[in-house]
């Protein structure tokens, strides 16, 4: 799979329109005033850099998701979460109708937000509040702010950002679009998202550090860690194309201790093996771990377990970072006094884990990594034969052959026969593989772990036993057995 770099030209020629489609557009027209606005920022509040130190450092950092319709509330919620809450990192989390374009009706939002002295917006309208509200907003705060979106077309979204001040990006073609959208097709979302890396790579070229974070955990429900990998390592490829060179993998928690802690050593290993072998050398490498991202219990103390579980797993993988839910996990969006708890309940077990190596040579830990390996190599290998010379159009075909599938997702464009369960260990297994190209030693392995989960629960392995996994850990439970 050869570089396809997009030309600048062609860029620039995009970028005409991409900033024409909100007034604010115009005040990022010059691509140069962004580069040295970035280069007044601290390198403590470079998102790319403090992610270095981390892996450096051996430390994982905390990170919440936060955002709310005004800037100065927006201001004060962030700083809250930064003193109170010891986050390390910031985010700022777009709103929905920002995510799919819709500025006008952000606009109102903004306006009714206003009036009702309350956010009435589920995240932070950055388009709308433009290049010099961002700014304000990245100002206000000491640690590095991240925009944290789920936006099909993310191009204006992004010179906002970057121009704003915000010094990481999350999201990509992939996982920004068949778990987030149902009809957008998966090649026109790959394009607009080298648009968002060849932007990054630009900053780079530059000088100016910039962290790109696909979404890991993509349905967060009961994702295969083979499945998210492979998407995961496809997306790092795009962006590596691009010019990117700060590139954080991501992976849900499943639950399973040993799956998830195999999973996040095989994601580094197989990220950079991937990498290596398409010709990459200048990049740098972090992980996140993602506390579950499925339904939890609505009783807060049973929250807090979920959350210290997840965790307890990112300090034992040593991750770099760990995105943290909190108790309100199960209302929605929480209080920032409940944000702050869901991590000063994440930092107290990160600081009791901090010095102690728990993922150690462990034989379980090997098979599971040895199967993910032999899952995404499988993967890979056919998206690369449905390449040719282009990612771009391996990756279309792939999810049009099934080759690809996203468990649970609603877009279109993925064929959704993937069907997850877990084993009687509570391991995410496959219960129907749909297209995906997996090996008769690989399907037969699944196959005789559900065996074994059929037979102690003297039940089939059914749709039935899926929906009851899907809501076991919100009651309290990580396998959903019959009562
Ligand atoms: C895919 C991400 C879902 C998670 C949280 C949800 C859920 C969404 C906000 C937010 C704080 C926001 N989330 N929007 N958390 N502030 N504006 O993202 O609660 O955990």
């Amino acid at each position: 799979m050869t570089s396809n770099r997009l030309d600048w030209k062609d860029f620039l020629a995009q970028r005409r329109a991409v900033l024409d489609a909100w007034p604010t557009g115009r005040d990022v027209a010059d691509i140069e005033d962004g580069l040295r606005y970035q280069r007044t920022i601290p390198e403590d509040k470079n998102f790319a850099k403090v992610m270095s130190r981390a892996k450096a450092s051996g430390r994982t950092l905390i990170q919440p998701r936060a955002g709310v319709a005004l800037i100065d509330d927006h201001i004060r919620l962030l700083r809250y979460l930064e003193t109170e809450g010891t986050a390390d990192l910031l985010p700022t989390t777009i709103d929905a109708y920002t995510r799919q374009n819709r500025y006008e009706e952000a606009a109102r939002g903004i306006e009714k937000s206003m009036t009702a002295g309350t956010s009435l917006l589920n995240g932070f309208p950055a388009v709308n509040h433009g290049r010099d509200g961002c700014r304000k907003v990245t100002e206000a705060v000491r640690k590095p702010v991240q925009v944290r979106h789920g936006t099909p077309d993310a191009r204006l979204l992004a010179e906002i950002s970057l121009a704003g001040g915000f010094t990481s990006y999350e999201g990509g073609g992939i996982s920004y679009n068949i778990p987030y959208a149902k009809k957008v097709e998966i090649g026109e979302c790959l394009r607009n998202w080298q648009y968002v890396d060849r932007l990054a790579g630009y900053y780079e070229e530059n000088g100016l550090a910039v962290n790109r974070e696909p979404f890991g955990p993509l349905t967060g429900t009961l994702v295969p860690p083979f499945i998210s990998h492979t998407i995961a390592i496809l997306e790092g490829l795009l962006a590596l194309e691009q010019g990117v060179k700060s590139l954080t993998l991501g992976y849900g928690q499943g639950g399973n201790v040993l799956q998830d802690l195999a999973a996040l050593a095989s994601l580094r290993e197989l990220a950079d093996a991937y990498f290596r072998e398409a010709g990459f050398e200048d990049y740098d490498l972090t992980l996140v771990f993602h506390q579950w991202m499925g339904g939890f219990p609505e009783d807060e103390a049973q929250a807090f377990s979920v959350i210290a579980t997840g965790a307890f797993v990112a300090a034992a993988a040593r991750v770099e970072k760990t995105i943290v839910k909190s108790p309100h996990e199960a209302m929605g969006i929480p209080t920032k006094e409940a944000n702050a708890a869901g991590l000063k309940a994440t930092r107290q077990v990160l600081s009791m884990m901090a010095d102690q190596r728990i993922c150690a040579d462990n034989a379980v830990i090997e098979r599971e990594k040895d199967l993910i390996r032999r899952e995404v190599g499988a993967l890979m290998s056919a998206v690369r034969t449905a390449s040719g010379d282009d990612l771009v159009q391996g990756i279309v075909r792939a999810f049009a052959g099934g080759l690809l599938d996203v468990p649970f997702a609603p877009s279109v464009f993925n064929r959704g026969k993937v069907l997850p369960v877990r084993d009687n260990e509570g391991y995410i297994r496959l219960f129907a593989k749909g297209s995906l190209p997996l090996g008769d030693d690989i399907t037969s392995f699944h196959k005789e772990r559900l065996q074994e989960r059929s037979k102690a629960e003297g039940r089939p392995v059914t749709f039935q036993m899926v929906t009851d996994d899907i809501y076991a850990i919100s009651k309290g439970k990580l396998i959903g057995r019959p009562k």
